[in-house]
């Protein structure tokens, strides 16, 4: 990428959202800044009869400093100009955990295999991103084919994001933990 302006990042054409609706693994992230979710991160997005996108999210967090447990998220999504581009409401089952109102916008996805969520909290001056997080996410838990990882990388690229990503575990830590509250 050669200037990394936030105002010039390329989304999803023509997404659609009920191709994107279902299970997600996150299978890679880059954090913002702050507190946020560690690992075994699940999101679950549904269509409602209206066309209106809400999502779940589960993930294992630490809290108060050395409190760990799965967060239960809740997000719902407002529309805008752009079909790929959402803003998001999100908070979590118990009040010690995060709300807040970001940017979610669709980076890419070939609904089947993989797709690249990106969101931008803080823009500096100069109209690059301040403070961002992006998940890279897979229908499969195992992972990603090598042919979804091409396309990821050159997606992270024009991100600006290479190498901020970090692998993220899915062991199992956070079925163990349904239903306990
Ligand atoms: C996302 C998938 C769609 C639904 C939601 C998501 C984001 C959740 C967070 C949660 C942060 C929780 C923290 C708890 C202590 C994008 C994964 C809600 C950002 C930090």
């Amino acid at each position: 990428q050669d200037n990394c302006l936030v105002s010039n990042i390329k989304v999803m054409q023509n997404f659609n959202r009920h191709r994107y609706a279902g299970t997600w693994y996150a299978v890679a992230k880059k954090d913002p800044v702050g507190l946020f979710l560690l690992d075994n991160i699940k999101a679950n997005y549904v269509i409602s009869e209206d066309g209106v996108m809400t999502a779940t999210a589960e993930g294992r967090v630490i809290i108060l400093n050395n409190w760990e447990l799965c967060a239960e998220m809740f997000g719902t999504f407002e529309d805008t100009v752009d079909p790929a581009k959402f803003k998001m409401k999100y908070w979590g089952a118990a009040a010690v955990l995060q709300q807040g109102l970001d940017n979610h916008w669709v980076i890419d996805t070939d609904y089947d295999n993989y797709a690249i969520h990106y969101s931008c909290r803080e823009q500096n001056w100069d109209g690059t991103c301040l403070d961002s997080y992006s998940f890279i996410f897979s229908r499969d838990p195992n992972g990603l084919t090598p042919e979804s990882q091409r396309i990821v990388r050159k997606k992270q690229d024009e991100l600006c994001l290479v190498g901020k990503y970090r692998r993220v575990a899915q062991d199992g830590f956070c079925s163990k933990y349904r239903g306990q509250y």
